[in-house]
């Protein structure tokens, strides 16, 4: 079935030059990257979007990290996108993602873990409306 995800290189991803390779990733597994922009996310989206975590230890930290930089924001949609790019993205804490994965090939630290993509139907559509209005 076809399914829908938001996913968003974080500021250290853009700033590690890794878009073009996260992108071609995407892409060769045979996903449709329906909608694409590059901007630096303002407060308030950056909180909306993390919501789920506003009373964690991290939040202030998360918030601050990812309105730090240009962040890449994309629709992806395919049959069965949203667990495929969470499997190709490895666990949220890098130490434990395994090669192969995005997480696992270019990051290290859970603070900074290089991409974001949706857990389910219900918060990719919460996100794409959040930051693409749908
Ligand atoms: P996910 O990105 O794999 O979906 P979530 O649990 O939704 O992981 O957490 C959102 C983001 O918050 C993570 O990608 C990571 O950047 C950050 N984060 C999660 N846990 C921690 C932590 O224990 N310390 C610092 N940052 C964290
Ligand atoms: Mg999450």
């Amino acid at each position: 079935m076809s399914e829908r995800s938001f996913v968003m290189i974080k500021p250290d991803g853009v700033a590690a030059g890794l878009t073009g390779e996260i992108i071609s990733r995407i892409e060769r597994r045979g996903l449709q990257i329906t909608a694409l922009t590059k901007t630096v996310m303002v407060q308030v989206a950056a909180e909306e979007h993390y919501a789920e975590h506003r009373e964690r230890p991290f939040f202030g930290e998360l918030v601050e990290f990812i309105v730090s930089g240009p962040v890449v924001m994309m629709r992806v949609e395919g049959q069965g996108a949203i667990g495929a790019l969470r499997t190709m993205m490895g666990p949220t804490d890098p130490q434990v993602a395994p090669p192969g994965t995005i997480r696992g090939d270019f990051a290290l630290d859970v603070g900074q873990n290089v991409i974001h993509g949706s857990d389910g139907p219900e918060s990719a559509e919460r996100e794409l409306a959040l930051h693409f209005g749908g």
